[in-house]
């Protein structure tokens, strides 16, 4: 009985228009005059038009069974079946779905693969609405998006330009710094042969204080026996005041005799006119200022700086240092005030070494970490951060979502964790998918690593994590950083009818 319905049917179609056949291919189905249809792919094959969809497969590329399942699908040769859709989208659909008892109402709209049964009715304009909501919502989504895609380009460019900025500035901070560290070596040099010359001439300056001790010696023998003659003589001079003053104790007034007289009158004047006793002076106390300023002397000659750029620019003759001396002597042993230049140690240009030896340390530190931020940043400017640098606006930014047993975090450029188990690090971004690598190991496995696919959204979402293989995870994240522009097709495409929103 069915049988019949379906040889019927297919011969009213067949006058009409061939069942399952696009309106833009029935001219292939044209019959020749003599009634008779060649098989598509096979035109040697000749056979009469009722052949054409009477349920038996005649042709090997299944061409005159358009609108049933008599012929085979197969990969390398599918077969189509046509559904007009009416009022919305025409479609194609396995031929194997046709007539299966199966409405396919997400391809077939119009319920005509279950034409044979006619089980399933038109639902076209419920699908249509379905359809067009979901399109206007995802324009919509897409739109929204796309805005939050540009802000977060405008962040990166402006992520990148701070970047850019950054280098220069400590680029030119190093040509500064580099400058001023080949003056300071310089001037480290110059100080230094300075410092060296100094030394030599410390060591001409030798024979100068040999003699200075030496005279200094003669001197000191010299002054003792001057002081020895000098305390012979003054015992004498002591010696003749006792015999005079026994004289004037002892003398006769009475005896009129005017030499004696004279004398006693001197002699008298003479001792009141006399000052006090001068304390004896011990010859040890008075030599040392004498060989406190041979030694002083000996060594401030050693220490002088003598170099061109030395601030000492009177240099002592010996002439000058023995009138020194002679005047040390006579003015009882003063300390030295003539010879200030004397003053001047060594020891200030040992002080600029060290302290341009401490600055050249300071700035050679100081370069090294500059050139190491610089380095650093140079690497960072090399990495792939997808079209426009874009990764760069979320570099910090974590989305974390409990997903299953566990609560991922996706830090994006950062690390992706299973609860506190390191899944990997961020190590690239290509073809639209984040990679994390070399996370924890898998016990008796390998390093856990990520493969991060993004789908367009308007926020951060993780919308699923799966594990194909051991420790080797593929997550779906929803991010505006994945939107482009669609077309209405490519909209179409990700369509998918909700069936049980059908009445
Ligand atoms: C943990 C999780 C899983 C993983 C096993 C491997 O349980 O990280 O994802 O498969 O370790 O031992």
């Amino acid at each position: 009985m069915k049988s019949l319905w379906l040889i019927s049917t297919l011969v009213v179609l067949a006058t009409a228009e061939i069942i399952g056949v696009a309106p833009e291919n029935q001219y292939l189905y044209k019959p020749a005059e003599d009634g008779t249809w060649r098989c598509l792919s096979d035109p040697n094959i000749v056979l009469s038009a009722d052949q054409i969809n009477d349920n038996f497969c005649d042709c090997p590329d299944g061409s005159d069974e358009p609108g049933t399942n008599a012929c085979e699908f197969t990969d390398d040769l599918p077969k189509w079946f046509y559904c007009a859709n009416e009022g919305h989208i025409p479609k194609y659909i396995e031929n194997y779905k046709v007539n299966d008892g199966v409405c396919d109402y997400d391809i077939c709209c119009d319920g005509s693969d279950e034409y044979a049964s006619g089980k399933c009715e038109n639902k076209c304009g419920e699908v249509k609405n379905q359809y067009d909501e979901f399109v206007s919502a995802k324009e919509k989504a897409i739109e929204t998006a796309l805005g939050v895609k540009n802000e977060l380009v405008e962040k990166a460019t402006e992520a990148k330009l701070a970047l850019v900025g950054q280098i220069g500035k400590l680029k030119e901070k190093l040509s500064v710094d580099g400058s001023e560290l080949e003056k300071l070596i310089l001037d480290l040099q110059t100080a230094e042969e300075a410092d060296e010359s100094d030394e030599s001439s410390e060591s001409s300056w030798q024979p100068l204080v040999d003699e200075l001790n030496g005279f200094v010696e003669t001197a000191e023998n010299k002054f003792s026996e001057v002081y020895e003659n000098s305390k012979e003589n003054l015992k004498k001079v002591s010696q003749l005041e006792e015999m005079l003053s026994a004289l004037v104790k002892n003398y006769n007034p009475n005896f009129n005799d005017p030499s004696v007289k004279q004398c006693v009158k001197f002699f008298e004047e003479y001792m009141s006119n006399k000052k006090e006793e001068e304390k004896s002076v011990d010859l040890g106390q008075i030599l040392q200022p004498i060989r406190n300023f041979g030694s002083e002397l000996a060594s401030k000659l050693g220490a002088i700086d003598l170099s061109p750029n030395s601030a000492v620019s009177i240099i002592p003759t010996f002439g000058n240092m023995v009138h020194y001396y002679y005047e040390q002597m006579i003015s009882g042993f003063k300390p030295a005030e003539t010879l200030n230049v004397l003053e001047k140690p060594r020891k200030v240009s040992l002080k600029a070494v060290g302290k341009l030896r401490e600055s050249i340390e300071s700035l050679q530190k100081k370069i090294n970490s500059n050139k190491a931020e610089v380095s650093i940043y140079e690497e960072n400017m090399q990495k792939s951060y997808g079209a426009r640098d874009i990764l760069r606006a979320v570099e910090g930014e974590w989305v974390t979502k409990q997903i299953g047993e566990y609560t991922y975090k996706l830090g994006f450029l950062d690390a992706i964790y299973q609860d506190n188990t390191l899944v990997g690090r961020f190590s690239g971004y290509d073809e639209g998918a984040l990679r994390y690598t070399e996370g924890s190991r898998c016990w008796n496995g390998p390093l856990r690593s990520a493969i991060v696919e993004t789908v367009c959204g308007p926020k951060h979402d993780l919308l699923s994590v799966s594990e194909p293989e051991k420790c080797q995870y593929k997550f779906v994240l929803e991010t505006p950083i994945a939107c482009t522009e669609m077309s209405t097709e490519e909209i179409a495409a990700q369509f998918q009818i909700d069936v049980s929103k059908l009445r």
